[in-house]
């Protein structure tokens, strides 16, 4: 069991948002079946913080930003490997909102990031370049958390993103496997390198039934 210290402990929500549901435009498959693993922790923590992808419509990672390309395909942008996404969590339509059964009330904070449209953003620390920060990593220090558990949409993409972040950024990093779903689950796919990769950066790797 892992005993929890509301001071300086954080539950981080990622991307629980209707597209990214079933139904969604980006589903990840069993999307919705996180809402009620993660609801009941949210009771052992103070620093409840929820995060948004909030894209403006016509973002760069929308494949329909680009003549003749297809969702999944690859792209090089501004220097980068860019994957082209299908529209999703376009601010302030359903789909970017949370998914129904996600208990809200209990966040302190919402991070929404993605704005620029230049520029996609899966960390919830930081936008792909690094260009700009979200301001949460320096929220996370004024509330004196030291501990951030990670739990979400999508292992493989802004679950990975944020963790990694966030050890780089000196907390110590947990991820709650049960409750996050991965976009490519296959073996040895993106979400199974994502699990390899946060296991050599220290990531702790639980399940919702050791929090207590
Ligand atoms: C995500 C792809 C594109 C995610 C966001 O939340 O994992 N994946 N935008
Ligand atoms: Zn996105």
């Amino acid at each position: 069991m892992i005993d929890i210290d509301c001071r300086k402990d954080a539950l981080l929500l990622v991307d629980i948002q209707n597209d990214f549901c079933e139904h969604g435009a980006l589903a990840v498959p069993g999307g919705s079946e996180i809402a009620p693993i993660v609801n009941p922790l949210t009771f052992y923590f103070r620093y409840v913080i929820l995060t948004q992808d909030w894209h403006p419509a016509g973002h760069k990672s929308f494949a329909s930003s680009h003549p003749g390309k297809q969702p999944y395909d690859s792209i090089t942008w501004r220097g980068r490997q860019q994957t082209l996404w299908p529209d999703h969590c376009v601010r302030g339509t359903p789909g970017a909102d949370f998914h129904p059964d996600l208990d809200t009330d209990s966040a302190c904070l919402i991070v929404r990031k993605g704005a620029n449209s230049q520029v996609d953003s899966y960390s919830t620390f930081f936008d792909n370049e690094r260009g700009e920060s979200t301001g949460l990593g320096g929220a996370l220090r004024d509330y004196g958390v030291k501990r951030g558990f990670f739990a979400g949409l999508a292992t493989d993409y802004c679950v990975y993103y944020s963790v990694r972040d966030a050890r780089e950024l000196g907390f110590t990093a947990a991820i709650i496997l049960d409750a996050c779903r991965g976009i490519d689950e296959s073996k040895d796919g993106t979400r199974d390198k994502a699990l390899l990769e946060m296991k050599r950066a220290g990531v702790a790797i639980i399940n919702s039934g050791d929090i207590g």
